[in-house]
């Protein structure tokens, strides 16, 4: 067969950029960016490109393994392993219920559309209420944010990157990350831009980062963005920098956050972020004052004590200023397959409609806090988690208190995971399922390909064949849900849809896949073709005749608020309770220990994706080590030198790892990436293992963040010692 380019585009990270897949007889031979890619234009970075090393990994899982006494795997055949599976779950579910099953779900599901509907589906037709994912790690404090401003909890607002005049960009560091929560596979070009216009873009962030080197830095102190924030927006007030006419054509609210942030000029909160008074005045006067701003925080904005808080400041800010939905200043996610626009409006996109069995904690979409599942475990009782589908996530490298769940997983009567690796979460699974990667598959962009500048929209088919015996997950779900016996359209997330589906697959009229719903949704959409009403609208076969994908306008919509608020009356609130109560706790809040007098924060690498790309041999080239980076003045007083070891010790736990002594972090911070403690079936990744932060970060639900129980994986007190010997 000969060789063959194929266009696609890659899903591991959100800018989703273009690729050119060259294959030969079925087997990828290498990954190369896509110069016609309308976004991408031919960037694509080097995880895109080692991809290739996953798709041929010889540690790959291609086969369903099922665990044996010894704790080795053997392989087995599907219909043996789903059988098992069905079985022992109509089994749990006759003793125990449907609420002892229950599912992760880890990053990688949110660039398929598949993987994530179907799991949803069987969860829901179960009747399990033992739902977590990645989200209480990374964003969960976004959407309650957005919940709480909107009533909207899927809306995920973003900046106007191509347009904007000032670009105040809290805890992100996107020329490592490419932008998270904003699609732009071209960031920083965009960031360039923007300063070559005359504009400015100013980060806020603890450490000197790749993007704060190249832009203006502000070096704030780990965790104390809110107090940032309500000092910029004291001063808004005060000074009379204010948009009265935007304040009061969008929002209810604006006097009470006023009265909320008096308390908090710059001189009150200086001791707490380390900014002087100076520096935060002329901050909140340029931010208000340039012709168009936004406002943007990331993953450093979500993950500390105060993240719902922090995102919500970031859109009272642009809102409060004049920059929210308007060209320039922060503009409201557009989907084109507006799959979280049925969630809205069935009403499964919840927060706080159930609580959580440990910790009492609010739902986030549907889903509790990832921190609480060791306990929801261990813990006897009816509700008790039982057995647990693990899909494309590692939450025992990820997840905070990472010791307890390692162990209570071992205890669960089955732990099931789909993925490619035997990793450090699944190799105490009962059964590993081999599941097709990116480049196996079809996909559609959902989710983050809200957050785009520009409307976009691509598909693609799969480009290669299954490798092996991997299957795509949601035919996995289909037929555990078969051998049950059970119709995933009884019930669950879909309900609005579901007696027309229900009735269309009963009469044999319609198979109901993934591919034919998302199909029914983007010719319904906003952008669809309403099957012949509209004419020049989208339909499948058309995003086909356009491999690259399609700009279906240079510029997302503006003035699209009242229609996206979904609060009565179509205005964004500033002063819902949650807000007041947690400002309220700025005032007295206190996190000096002496015994844990350093904050830690996390670190994103150019040649990682969270835990799973270290088996890459191209990533892994040189000289990679996980490594804490130590302020010098930290290293001295510790006795730690620049290339030695390092003990970092919490209220929670202790690892040791690799020190890089540098001044790009401030005095009393120190910074330690993760996804590292390696020791699942990768065997590069085992042979350069760091140590797995999450060892340091606490599960209790009292350490949690209090709006939408979030991690706490940024600002963790720790103390530092030097190894030696
Ligand atoms: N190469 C690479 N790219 C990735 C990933 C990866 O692992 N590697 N992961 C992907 C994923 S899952 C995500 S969610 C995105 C995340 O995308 P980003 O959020 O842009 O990525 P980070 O590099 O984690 O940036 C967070 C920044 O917040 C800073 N920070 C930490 N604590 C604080 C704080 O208290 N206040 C402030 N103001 N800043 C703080 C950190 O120093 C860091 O620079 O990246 C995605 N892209
Ligand atoms: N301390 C600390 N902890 C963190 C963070 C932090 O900044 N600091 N960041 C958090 C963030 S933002 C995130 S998103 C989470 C990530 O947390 P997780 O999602 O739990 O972990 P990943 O490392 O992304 O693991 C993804 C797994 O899915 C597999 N996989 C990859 N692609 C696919 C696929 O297409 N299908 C299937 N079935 N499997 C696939 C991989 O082999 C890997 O085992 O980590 C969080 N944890
Ligand atoms: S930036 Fe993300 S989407 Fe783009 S090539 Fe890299 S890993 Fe893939
Ligand atoms: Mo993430």
């Amino acid at each position: 067969m000969p060789v063959e380019n194929r266009v696609t585009y890659c899903r591991i990270c959100e800018p989703m950029c273009g690729l050119i897949a060259t294959v030969e007889n079925e087997r990828l031979i290498s990954l190369r960016p896509d110069p016609d890619h309308p976004l991408s234009q031919g960037r694509a970075c080097p995880k895109g490109i080692a991809f290739t090393d996953v798709q041929n990994d010889p540690d790959r899982v291609l086969t369903p393994l099922r665990r044996r006494a010894d704790g080795q795997f053997e392989e087995v055949s599907w219909d043996t392993a789903l059988d098992d599976i069905a079985g022992r779950l109509t089994a749990i579910i006759a003793r125990h219920g449907g609420s002892a099953v229950g599912q992760y779900i880890g990053n990688p599901t949110a660039f398929g559309y598949a993987a994530g509907l179907w799991g949803g589906l069987l969860m829901a037709r179960l009747g399990t209420k033992h739902l977590y994912s990645a989200g209480s790690q990374d964003i969960n404090s976004r959407f309650v944010a957005s919940k709480l401003l909107y009533g909207a909890i899927s809306q995920l607002p973003f900046p106007d990157l191509p347009r904007t005049d000032f670009l105040l960009m809290l805890g992100a560091n996107p020329l490592v990350s490419r932008g998270s929560a904003v699609r732009a596979p071209r960031i920083k070009d965009d960031l360039s831009a923007i300063v070559r216009r005359g504009g400015r873009v100013v980060v806020i962030d603890p450490r000197r980062t790749e993007t704060a080197r190249v832009y203006e830095h502000v070096a704030v102190r780990p965790d104390s963005d809110a107090w940032l924030l309500v000092s910029m927006l004291n001063v808004i007030f005060a000074e009379g920098l204010e948009d009265a006419a935007a304040i009061a054509r969008q929002s209810t609210g604006a006097a009470a956050l006023r009265a909320l942030c008096a308390p908090f000029p710059p001189e009150a909160t200086a001791q707490r972020t380390g900014l002087t008074p100076d520096l935060v005045r002329t901050l909140a006067r340029d931010f208000a004052t340039a012709p168009t701003a936004t406002a943007y925080g990331r993953t450093g904005a979500c993950l500390g004590h105060h993240g719902t808080l922090v995102s919500f400041l970031l859109d009272a800010l642009t809102l409060v200023t004049g920059n929210l939905d308007r060209p320039g200043g922060t503009l409201m996610s557009h989907a084109v397959i507006p799959l979280e626009d049925m969630g809205e409006r069935s009403g499964n996109l919840s927060y706080g409609k159930s609580r959580s069995r440990i910790g009492n904690l609010p739902d986030v979409n549907g889903t509790f806090p990832a921190a609480v599942m060791a306990e929801e475990i261990t813990t006897p009782g009816a509700g008790q988690l039982r057995a647990l589908f693990v899909q494309a996530g590692n939450p025992v490298l990820t997840v905070p208190n990472s010791d307890a769940l390692e162990a209570a997983i071992q205890k669960l009567e089955l732990l099931v995971s789909l993925d490619f690796y035997v990793t450090e979460t699944n190799k105490y699974a009962h059964y590993v399922l081999p599941a097709t990667t990116m480049l196996e598959r079809d996909d559609l962009p959902t989710t983050f390909a809200a957050c785009c500048p520009s409307v976009f929209v691509q598909t693609t088919e799969a480009v290669l064949e299954p490798y092996g015996q991997a299957r795509a997950e949601w035919e996995v779900y289909a037929d555990i849900a078969r051998r049950m016996g059970l119709s995933l359209f009884a019930t669950g997330p879909l309900q609005r849809l579901n007696p027309v589906l229900a009735l269309l697959e009963r009469k044999g009229l319609m198979n109901v896949t993934p591919r034919n719903l998302m199909s029914l949704l983007l010719r319904t959409g906003p952008y669809g073709d309403r099957f012949g009403l509209r004419r020049g609208g989208l339909n499948l076969s058309k995003l086909r005749e356009h491999p690259h994908g399609m700009v279906l306008a240079e510029h997302a919509p503006t003035g699209v608020l009242e229609k996206v608020v979904r609060h009565p009356g179509g205005k964004v609130c500033l002063d819902p309770p949650e807000i007041v109560a947690e400002i309220g706790r700025l005032g007295t809040r206190v996190n000096d220990d002496p015994d844990f007098p350093l904050l830690a924060i996390g670190i994103r690498e150019v040649r990682s994706q969270n835990s799973w790309m270290h088996n890459s041999p191209t990533l892994m080239k040189g000289d990679r080590k996980h490594r804490t980076r130590i302020n010098p003045d930290d290293a001295v007083a510790a006795g730690i030198v620049d290339g030695g070891r390092v003990r970092i010790t919490s209220r929670q736990g202790q690892i040791e790892t690799d020190v890089v002594v540098t001044d790009e972090v401030g005095s009393g911070t120190i910074a330690v990436p993760h996804g590292w403690g390696h020791r699942g079936g990768w065997q590069l990744a085992n042979s350069m293992p760091g140590a797995n932060v999450n060892e340091l970060t606490s599960s209790r639900p009292e350490d949690l963040e209090t709006l939408a129980g979030m991690s706490v994986l940024n600002g963790v007190a720790v103390r530092i010692e030097a190894v030696t010997g």
